[in-house]
């Protein structure tokens, strides 16, 4: 039986600090619907979906605490109707917020929600914040402050599996055989394996190689990144660029690192942008996209506003790659890579006497 799945990324177009929360639902579920005319049966929407990317900001106590989730998104005034439309449409989706916890911690936050069982199944807290704890000096600067407004994720990078996507598996089926018992139905369903990543952790391979080594399938990951941010982006001052160049960098550099870990761990990659110019004055890329195991991208979308991509995703693919040249049970040299987990930064070696 087919083990393919129709997937969708959902692009959001700029929220900006006068955005209603309630106006950005709207439109996610305009999106929303769209994805389900096409037979779509999961939608990824953005890192910080519901709001402008205030990390860029420098806000008081007060003025940040309203860009936070507080309680249950699948009872929440403003968040209740966006999953239940879900279910009725029986749509898997994934979304990124920014959370408070009731000990008054803060995580940018991804969960995945299953329209089968009406629940959150899984939940990702964002581990490598980029930027700067305390705002930069230059007051033209463009901040980046997450790691003033979140703490790094504590929940790892852990792979789950969503029921009630795909029937049983060609690997695990026996045309003879009648399945009998539900233990029996149960280890033969082909439920495939998910894990989410948040923006930046995309750029870094350590993410997408733990999720691999769980079996992972497909990989989702909504961003915010800026088009134009020197602060950041780590470009040579002797090479400076202009807007235009610094946000075809940024897409280019997006790109590499999507099709790239695709290709390295062969999965699927999905990734969808909250994108365009926020606030009338910060440009953030677009490019959201799907990929397959191969590094080849499927769909990807042509604006900077609300625009839907989808692609039929058959899991199968993933195994080539991993019975071959990723086969990581015959390949991989774990003796050999203690610096990764031993060490954080550059240790160079000694000079030459
Ligand atoms: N939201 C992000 O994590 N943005 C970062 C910055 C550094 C551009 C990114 O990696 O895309």
């Amino acid at each position: 039986m087919a083990h393919t799945i129709k997937i969708a990324a959902a692009q959001l177009g700029p929220n900006h600090l006068t955005s209603r929360r309630e106006d950005v639902v709207d439109r996610m579920l305009r999106l929303l619907h769209e994805a389900a005319s096409y037979g779509a049966q999961f939608v990824l929407f953005p890192e910080l979906a519901f709001v402008t990317f205030f990390p860029r900001y420098v806000l008081t106590p007060e003025e940040l605490e309203p860009f936070f989730e507080h309680g249950d998104l699948l009872t929440s005034p403003t968040t209740a109707a966006f999953f239940s439309e879900a279910r009725r449409l029986s749509v898997d989706v994934s979304l990124g917020f920014a959370e408070r916890t009731p000990e008054g911690e803060g995580f940018n936050t991804s969960i995945y929600y299953s329209a089968s069982t009406h629940s959150i199944l899984s939940k990702y807290r964002k581990i490598h914040l980029p930027g700067f704890v305390d705002p930069l000096p230059d007051p033209n600067a463009i901040n980046q402050l997450e790691k003033k407004y979140f703490q790094p994720g504590n929940l790892g990078f852990t792979a789950f599996r969503a029921p009630a996507l795909v029937g049983i598996t060609t690997e695990h089926s026996d045309s003879t055989k009648v399945p009998r018992s539900s233990s029996e139905r149960e280890a033969m369903r082909g439920d495939p394996i998910f894990g989410m990543i948040i923006c930046n952790d995309r750029r870094w391979p350590e993410a997408w190689r733990c999720l691999a080594l769980q079996g992972t399938e497909v990989v989702f990951c909504g961003y915010n990144t800026q088009g134009y941010c020197p602060e950041l982006a780590g470009t040579s001052p002797h090479k400076p660029q202009t807007k235009a160049e610094a946000e075809a960098a940024a897409l280019v550099d997006h790109l590499l690192v999507m099709q790239s870990n695709c290709y390295m761990n062969s999965v699927f990659g999905v990734c969808a942008a909250k994108a365009g110019l926020e606030d009338g004055n910060f440009d953030l890329i677009g490019g959201s996209s799907i990929i397959d195991p191969k590094g080849k991208i499927l769909a990807m979308t042509e604006t900077r506003g609300d625009e839907v991509i989808v692609a039929d995703c058959d899991l199968d693919e993933v195994k080539y790659g991993r019975s071959a040249i990723f086969d990581f049970d015959r390949h991989r040299r774990v003796e050999a890579y203690a610096l990764i987990t031993g060490q954080t930064g550059v240790v160079e070696p000694p000079f030459l006497r």
